[in-house]
Order: C-alpha cells, then structure tokens, then sequence
C-alpha cells in the first residue's frame, strides 16, 4: 500500500490546500477529502490563497475554506498538510512558507509531472495517469474504508467532470467514468453540477466572448490560434480571473487549429500564458521551458516580457514543435 495512507491515518489534525487561482479539480479534491477526514475523526482545516471563484460556491457546503491572507486564526502545530492538483511550491505562494513551518509534514496529492529539478520522494501520492485529482481522492477515501457519501461525491464529481472537460480527455481509461457511475448512486443531481461548471455564463461573458473569439489570430499556416485578453478586458466586462479559463477550450474547438496559446495580461508586461494541443504536439515542455508546467496537451507559465516580445517566443517555438513533428513522421514514414 502507498506510504500515504498511513500517513493520514496516524495524522490527527490535517491542513488541506490547493494552487492558486482554484480550480473545480483542486476545490473539489480537498472538499471531498475535507469531508471523508471530517467523517473519519480528525481535526481538518482547508487553507487557500486565493478566494473561491463564484462557479465554484455551490460546492461549499458549510463555508469551510479559509483564504489564507484572511484568516482570523493563525496556522497551529499540525501533523500533516496534504496539497491537491500540484506539486509546485511557488503556486502556494506566502502559505507554502507557514506549512513547512508548522505542519510535521507536506504531500502533494497530483496528478501533474514533477518539475523538473524537484524531486518528490515515495511519501508524495502522484499518479500523471490520472485523469484527474480527484480520481486519486477517490481512491484514498476507498483505501482509507471511509464510506462514500452525497458531501464527499458532489465534489469529487465536480473534479472528474471539470478535469476531463465533460470526459473529453480520459486516454481510453474507464476509471473516471466507472468512479462517476458510482458517485451517481449519492444523489449527487449531476444536471445541477453541470450547469454550475459549464451553464453559467453571465450576459457580459457572453459579450466579452463576441469580442475575444472576433480576434483570434491565426499563425504557422493556420495551425496555431492565438488570442490575446487585455488587461482592461476583465475590468470592462466585470469578470473574474477564473471567467477566462474557458475561453481556450473554445478555441482549440476550431476545426483547422492543432494548438492554440491563450496570453492573458495580469499586469503591465506581465501574462498568463495556456496553451492547448489537439494531441499531436506536446505542449508541456514548452511551458517548462518559460517557468511553468502542467500536462502534455494542456500546460502553462507566468511570464513577465511585452507582448511583442510573449508572442514572438511563441510563435517560433511551436513552430519548432511543428518542424520536430514533420521530421519524426519523415523519420518513421
Ligand atoms: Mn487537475
């Protein structure tokens, strides 16, 4: 058995987090465990850095995070923090600081490639097979013997469906949909999960989008889409940060495209690159390579150049990515 489990299980108060800017994966990964470990008697407390987008509401259940700059209580000796959907320290931000120093221990629980150049020991759970956290979340609530309920199953549901983009991407693998027909039986009303994650876009996303699909740009002979969100945008449109996540996964929609890179300006000079790969590319090292990470056809970076400069970098590097790809088809053909 994974060393994990007995780490939790000797654990009697645990701290749960997840990276910044938090995703339907990372919530509802440390939701469902938050209440398994809630159900199994140990003191639990949830921990993040940033504040939960509102898509995300219907999942808390009893307010239980805590933003971690608002916290009226100061972390307390802990025997073990668990950190879902990564396992890169920089996306913890100030926190990853006070859990090293408070808590006995810190596992990741991922499902990303390790950075390169972090080693992560045996302790850390990390399967980048999974297609999604919480499909290995719902494997620790089934090696722990917690049994499932409706409080744990609506997040862990959110997490798989989130993840697999509506079971778009589970590589052949049954498992996440086997783990969602059993979640069905908790009454998890997954119509309603749906419509939380994928349903609701406000009249002003929907004129932000009109906007934003108008001025794709298309490069590399059309095989590459790229679009371009100002900062003004998010303020113009009233949106948040979380509202731009989708917008990628519409473009990479477009039929002649093989990736797509999304350049969203945080600040001055400063971006949040995504990019996505129709599956013929891979895009991961190419995110490593600016300082980021994520998987093989969904990855990104933080980058602080102009956007002259961003989108030059880009460009020639799928390119080369496209120019690899000819040569290893020439090679084998
Ligand atoms: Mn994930």
């Amino acid at each position: 058995m994974h060393p994990i489990f007995e780490h939790i299980k000797k654990a009697q108060s645990i701290v749960l987090s997840t990276h910044t800017q938090p995703d339907g994966d990372g919530l509802g990964s440390q939701l469902a465990m938050y209440w398994a470990l809630k159900k199994a008697g140990k003191t639990v407390r949830v921990l993040n850095v940033d504040e939960t987008p509102k898509k995300y509401h219907f999942l808390e259940q009893g307010q239980v995070i805590e933003t971690f700059n608002k916290i009226k209580n100061p972390i307390k000796k802990t025997d073990l923090a668990l950190i879902f959907d990564t396992n890169d320290p920089t996306l913890l931000l100030g926190l990853w600081p006070e859990l090293q120093k408070n808590c006995s221990r810190v596992l990741f629980i991922d499902h990303h490639p390790p950075l390169d150049g972090y080693p992560l020991d045996e302790n850390h759970f990390i399967d980048i097979g999974a297609s999604s956290t919480g499909q290995l979340v719902y494997s620790l609530i089934k090696g722990l013997e917690i049994p499932m309920d409706r409080q744990m199953a609506v997040p862990l549901y959110t997490s798989i469906v989130f993840d697999t983009n509506n079971f778009r991407y589970i590589r052949n693998d049954p498992t996440p949909h086997l783990i969602a027909a059993e979640l069905l039986r908790h009454q998890i009303e997954p119509q309603k999960v749906h419509r939380h994650l994928f349903g609701n876009h406000t009249a002003q996303k929907i004129k932000f989008l009109s906007q934003i699909l108008g001025s794709i740009d298309y490069h590399l002979d059309g095989r590459l889409a790229c679009v371009r969100v100002k900062k003004g945008d998010m303020e113009k449109f009233g949106l948040e940060m979380d509202e731009t996540r989708d917008i990628i996964d519409m473009i990479i929609n477009v039929e002649s495209i093989e990736a797509a890179a999304l350049f969203r300006e945080d600040a001055d000079n400063t971006f949040k690159l995504s990019f996505r790969s129709k599956g013929i590319l891979k895009v991961h090292h190419l995110a490593q390579s600016l300082g980021g990470g994520g998987h093989n056809y969904a990855s990104g970076a933080y980058i602080k150049k102009s956007y002259q400069e961003i989108i030059k970098i880009v460009v020639e590097e799928f390119e080369k990515l496209f120019d690899d790809h000819e040569h290893s088809k020439s090679r084998i053909g």
